[in-house]
């Protein structure tokens, strides 16, 4: 059996933590294929958020309390860049981190494009998934916000960690989205798959700038293989993040009837055949969508697995 993944954000990748469980026990293969519109460069060092959170996490070092960054990491080089007053002083690398971007902007300046330089960078970690940036172009997610400033857009991490999502926010902007090519292997795996999950990711900001790669999106709805989706929504609130006031930009109500909604079903233009919900949420309604209720809180491998199956009886 091959599964694809579509995931972004610190929820994708320990979705991905059910999904590798659930594909060890039925000896399945499973590609993710991750956001990148978090990427940004910084103090010359190419950061690739949903990429790291995803090789951090499967590889078991990533910090468990914060979700993002490395487990027992440490901050001198931040706290020397704030000594010399460096900006952004609202973003933080820690040292263990730097190693891998000092890695990845080193292949990445020779030439190498970053489906490879991932690939390098997993041959460390093992994730045990095939991991892909959506693309290797660039694609960067912008919020058009108005402040004191004016109307002006900013880069997503400016956005998400230095205004905590609480600006007055117009609209969300996935700059290079256009020329943008699916990385190598994406749309062959698409086509491969037996089965498409969207994890429970953010639908705005990380699933979003996935399927806004031009071709990617196509490949999913027109795909042989049902995609099946999990809310990221329980009860009306996000399981984490911020999705509420990603969603609240669009006009889109926060609940999992209103992000199936947005996904939409595929026999109407949409992408989803199956939408898995918790049972708070049972008894939502998605117009030509099979939707199913199942416990939805990744507790630990085991219940992310339980998930996992739960969202490929749906199939
Ligand atoms: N999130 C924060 O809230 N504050 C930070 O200083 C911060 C630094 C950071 C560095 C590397 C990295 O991979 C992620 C980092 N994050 C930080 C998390 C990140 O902003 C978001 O959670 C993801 O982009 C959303 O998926």
């Amino acid at each position: 059996m091959r599964i694809v993944v579509l995931t972004g954000g610190i929820g994708g990748a320990r979705f991905l933590l059910g999904v590798r469980a659930y594909a060890r026990e039925v000896g399945a293969e499973v590609t993710a294929v991750v956001n990148v519109g978090d990427d940004l460069l910084l103090h010359g060092l190419k950061v690739c958020p949903d990429l790291d959170s995803v090789l951090y996490t499967l590889g078991g070092g990533a910090d468990p309390e914060r979700g993002w960054g490395r487990a027992g990491e440490t901050w001198t080089v931040k706290n020397e860049l704030a000594a010399y007053g460096a900006e952004p002083s609202w973003f933080g690398l820690g040292d263990k981190d730097i190693a891998t971007h000092l890695v990845r902007t080193q292949m990445i300046d020779a030439g190498y494009p970053l489906s490879q330089v991932t690939e390098a960078l997993a041959a460390r970690w093992q994730p045990g998934v095939r991991l892909l940036p959506a693309t290797d172009d660039r694609l960067e997610t912008h919020a058009v916000v108005s402040d004191d400033q004016g109307r002006r857009a900013i880069h997503f991490q400016e956005w998400w960690v230095r205004h905590r999502a609480d600006v007055p926010t117009d609209r969300f902007v996935f700059v290079g989205a256009d020329a943008a090519k699916p990385a190598p292997g994406v749309v062959e795996a698409i086509a491969a798959a037996d089965v498409v999950l969207i994890a429970p990711s953010n639908p705005v900001v990380s699933i979003a700038p996935v399927l806004a790669v031009p071709g990617l999106r196509d490949a999913v709805s027109g795909g042989p293989a049902p995609v099946i989706g999990v809310s990221p929504i329980i009860g009306g609130a996000p399981v984490r993040g911020m999705a509420d006031r990603c969603l609240a930009v669009l006009g889109v109500e926060c609940s999992a009837a209103g992000v199936g909604g947005l996904y939409g079903a595929r026999p109407a233009g949409g992408l989803l055949d199956g939408w898995l919900v918790a049972p708070e949420d049972e008894g939502t309604v998605v117009p030509d969508v099979t939707v199913r209720a199942a416990p939805l809180r990744m507790t630990d491998d085991a219940a992310t697995a339980a998930m996992v199956r739960a969202a490929l009886e749906l199939m």
